[in-house]
């Protein structure tokens, strides 16, 4: 941690902001609340009450705010994060929030305020529906995972790359909480009670953990891409027809399916968790019928596009030969449907759960819910390299 690196509080933060050039006029009237949910970071809106111009400062904390001090954690998510905002803004800049002032040190930066904007995860609780959603996060997906690859960059330049995301402490937290606590009865796990016995179960699936440890292995050594590495809709911020991709901390080289398979996991946790939600036995089919659809396009989407990138963009010679690209998108399909069964486990009794899951009013309904997500989690991890599109998988989804 640098030596000026301090914790900033609501009237600290206003004197900080006042610091920064060309940010709010001289003698501006601010005021600052902190708005923070997320499980690691302090997050600020500071306001000039007269004008209305608002931002957001977000700093690290030098530990997972979810737990406290006893679990410290590296300040340096920070710059990560930045720096992988800047990748992310230069490739989708429709996509990105404005950055406007960085700050290593204090392990903090300044951005644009998306209060206009609403996180997805409360919409699709909600049951809003977002049409154009898929063709934004496969648009998203498609050029962040390209562009940042071997199939585009030149070899020098990529592993250039690599070493500037090596993100040890926060792939950790991945490497411990997605692919091993929930697979035993470990201290951190969070288990809700009814579901005990589940939960049991599974860690006495040993086929089970067998292929969870090949996932967790890709996870920890394929270097393909720059990945946002915690896509779930906790990081995205929607309206009518705009989308924002926040918080990219946990950004590191690792395989792109981890990056798809945590949007496809998060819409398949809204989908079991629609029964505590939906108002009657119609709404509830509706609701999912149109979360199957928009994983299907989603991924239909991500391969025409991606397709179309490796067509148009690949200069590699070898990569370039006919029939790569039906090999590489199939193994980026089948990881990212693996992926998701392990993101939607780790949601359900992991340490850090889902509100979709978690705030369901009814107990019975919360735990049919959480039953439902670890019986399509396992069939997803299991099953992943027989599923030969997406189709299936959605058809597969319908049958538990
Ligand atoms: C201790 S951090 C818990 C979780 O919050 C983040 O959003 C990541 O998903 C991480 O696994
Ligand atoms: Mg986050």
């Amino acid at each position: 941690m640098a030596e000026n690196y301090r914790t900033l509080t609501v009237p600290s933060v206003v004197e900080y902001v006042r610091q920064i050039p060309g940010l709010f006029a001289q003698g501006a009237k601010l005021s600052a609340k902190e708005v923070g949910d997320g499980n690691l970071n302090l997050v600020f809106i500071i306001k000039d009450d007269v004008t209305g111009k608002s931002v957001v400062l977000k700093q690290a904390l030098p530990y997972a705010r979810v737990v406290g001090e006893s679990m410290p954690l590296t300040v340096d998510r920070s710059r990560i994060e930045s720096e992988a905002l800047q990748v992310q803004a230069k490739l989708c800049p429709e996509y990105t929030p404005r950055i406007f002032h960085v700050d290593h040190g204090m392990s903090l930066f300044v951005m644009e305020d998306l209060s206009d904007y609403k996180i997805m995860r409360k919409g699709l609780i909600e049951k809003n529906a977002y049409p154009h959603f898929a063709e934004q996060i496969s648009e998203f997906l498609a050029k962040t995972l390209f562009y940042t690859s071997d199939l585009y960059l030149p070899p020098f330049a990529k592993k250039e790359n690599v070493g500037k995301f090596i993100n040890p402490e926060l792939c950790k937290i991945s490497e411990d909480l997605i692919f091993t606590q929930p697979y035993y009865d470990a201290p951190e796990n969070n288990i809700p009670e009814e579901i005990a016995a589940d939960v049991a179960a599974l860690w006495d699936n040993e086929p089970l953990k067998l292929e969870v440890a090949k996932l967790k292995y890709h996870f920890m050594t394929r270097a393909d891409a720059l990945l946002h590495g915690d896509l779930h809709t906790g990081s995205i911020f929607i309206k009518e027809d705009a989308l924002k991709v926040i918080d990219p901390e946990f950004a590191y080289y690792g395989p792109m399916g981890f990056d798809i398979g945590a949007v496809l996991a998060n819409l398949l946790l809204n989908y079991c968790a629609q029964e505590g939600w939906a108002d009657h036995a119609q709404e509830l089919r509706e609701v999912r019928e149109r979360l199957l659809s928009m994983i299907a396009d989603i991924w239909l989407k991500f391969d025409a596009k991606f397709r179309r990138l490796m067509l148009s963009e690949c200069k590699d010679y070898i990569f370039s030969r006919p029939g790569f690209q039906d090999i590489y998108l199939s193994y980026v399909f089948a990881e990212t449907v693996g992926f998701a069964g392990c993101k939607m486990i780790r949601r359900i009794h992991g340490l850090a759960h889902v509100a979709d899951i978690d705030q369901i009013p009814d107990a019975a309904k919360r735990a049919s819910a959480q039953r439902l997500a670890l019986k399509i989690g396992q069939l997803l991890i299991m099953k992943r390299e027989k599923i030969a599109n997406v189709e299936m998988l959605t058809e597969m989804i319908k049958g538990v």
